[in-house]
Parts: C-alpha cells; sequence; structure tokens
C-alpha cells in the first residue's frame, strides 16, 4: 500500500480509529504534528472576568432554593456570561482594563460592534455579581436607611413585598425584577428584560429578584410565584441595607 492510499485508508477508519492514533501514525510517516486531521481550536480566553465565587455554601439557601439549582445557576449559567463576555472584549482591546460595571453603566460609549455583546454577556455577569451577596438569609426585614425608604415610598414592608412580586410576576419571558435607588436618593421598582441592568439608565439596583427560568425551573418547575416568595425567604436584610446605606 503506498503511504497516500495508507494514509487515505486510516482516515477512512476515522469512526473507529481514534483521532490520537491516526495522528501518532501520520507523524511517524514524516507528516508534521501541526498537520493532523483534529487540530485542537484555540483556548477561549480565561480573562479579565473571572467568575467570583458564592459567598456561602451551595446548599446554604436549602430548602428555599435547592443545592443543584445553585450550582447550576451559578457554575454554569453565570460562568457562561464570564466566558462569552471575555470573548466579546477580546476583539476590543480598547475596551482593556475596563470593570464590568464600567462596561454596562456606559453601553452607548461602547463600539457599536461590541455593544449587544456586553449588553447581554456583561449584563449578565454584572446582574448575578451583584444578585449572589444579596441572599444568605440575613435578618428578616430593612433596617435603617432602607427601611425609611421603603416605608416612604410604599408605606409598608409587606405592600412593598406585593409591588415587587407584582413586577416579577409581570415579565415576560426572561428578566428582572429590581428594587433601585434613584439619584434622588429614594426607591422604585422597576423591571428589565433579559439581562439589562438598571445600571444603564444610572439606578442602582438595591434588591433583585432573576426570574429566568434557569433561576426556578428544577425545582419550582412553571410555578414563579412560589419561587418568589421562596426569595423573600432567603433575601439578606442585613447585607441589602447596609449596601443601600453606602450608595451614592
Ligand atoms: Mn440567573
Amino acid at each position: 500500500m503506498s503511504s497516500i492510499n495508507r494514509r487515505t485508508a486510516l482516515l477512512q477508519m476515522g469512526a473507529v480509529a481514534s483521532a490520537a492514533f491516526i495522528a501518532e501514525t501520520l507523524h511517524a510517516e514524516g507528516f508534521p504534528s501541526g498537520q493532523t486531521a483534529s487540530a485542537a481550536p484555540p483556548a477561549p480566553p480565561t480573562g479579565p472576568f473571572t467568575l467570583p465565587p458564592l459567598p456561602y455554601a451551595y446548599d446554604a439557601l436549602e430548602p428555599s432554593f435547592d443545592a443543584t439549582t445553585m450550582h447550576v445557576h451559578h457554575d454554569k449559567h453565570h460562568q457562561a456570561y464570564v466566558n462569552n463576555l471575555n470573548v466579546a472584549v477580546a476583539a476590543h482591546p480598547e475596551l482593556a482594563g475596563k470593570t464590568v460595571w464600567e462596561l454596562v453603566e456606559n453601553l452607548n460609549a461602547l463600539p457599536e460592534s461590541a455593544r449587544t455583546a456586553v449588553r447581554n454577556q456583561g449584563g449578565g455577569h454584572a446582574n448575578h455579581s451583584f444578585w449572589w451577596p444579596t441572599l444568605g438569609k440575613g435578618g428578616v426585614a430593612p433596617v435603617g436607611e432602607l427601611s425609611k425608604a421603603i416605608d416612604a415610598k410604599f408605606g409598608s414592608l409587606s405592600a412593598f413585598q406585593d409591588k415587587l412580586t407584582a413586577a416579577s410576576l409581570s415579565v415576560f419571558g426572561s428578566g428582572w425584577a429590581w428594587l433601585v435607588k434613584l439619584p434622588d436618593g429614594t426607591v422604585a421598582i422597576e423591571t428589565t428584560p433579559n439581562q439589562d441592568t438598571p445600571l444603564t439608565v444610572g439606578h442602582k439596583p438595591v434588591i433583585g429578584v432573576d426570574v429566568w427560568e434557569h433561576a426556578y425551573y428544577l425545582k419550582y418547575q412553571n410555578r414563579r410565584p412560589e419561587y418568589v416568595k421562596a426569595f423573600f425567604q432567603v433575601l439578606n436584610w442585613d447585607y441589602v441595607s447596609g449596601q443601600f446605606a453606602q450608595k451614592a
């Protein structure tokens, strides 16, 4: 068998022979190792953005948020936003050194070819990075300035919870419901589609409810109202109250 015919025969064995075996054989026949039929694609960038670890154990929010959902949500969904954002900025050296917050707060200043990717992937990274620390079963009610701001706007904590729940249920498809701090220091409830963040219009997230199905489908299936009720069981009021007092 000629060398060419032997190579062809080997390649036709692809379904049963391992790629490594073929590569090794071609190399032994004098084929440069870089020219095998199965060269690996270049590795995706691993930075500049990285997945922040959860600030508590994966099962810390049980039974409201189950550990399996937390693993999938954090390790798979949030990681994917990080990975895709890294790919997006790799094509735009002028964005090097910017934080994810700087990116999403200034979407309109971005090159048009980067804007959609940063809006979706950067928004996903920003929203989830904001979100994880706001959970964790700290306190049962807002305190200090946040308590006053909620009472001033909504009349009572339960009236606020009813309105944030209604907003969460009103989101059509995937998105978020928010309590935000406005530039004048008061609070308001808003919703955003997809991974859009209130930061893009200068409103500071105080509380967020992730109503993408990936946040609840494993445990609650289609029952978004039960998930939103469970959200209030794991909202860390002490943390969000402290953050509210610090936000300019
Ligand atoms: Mn999510």
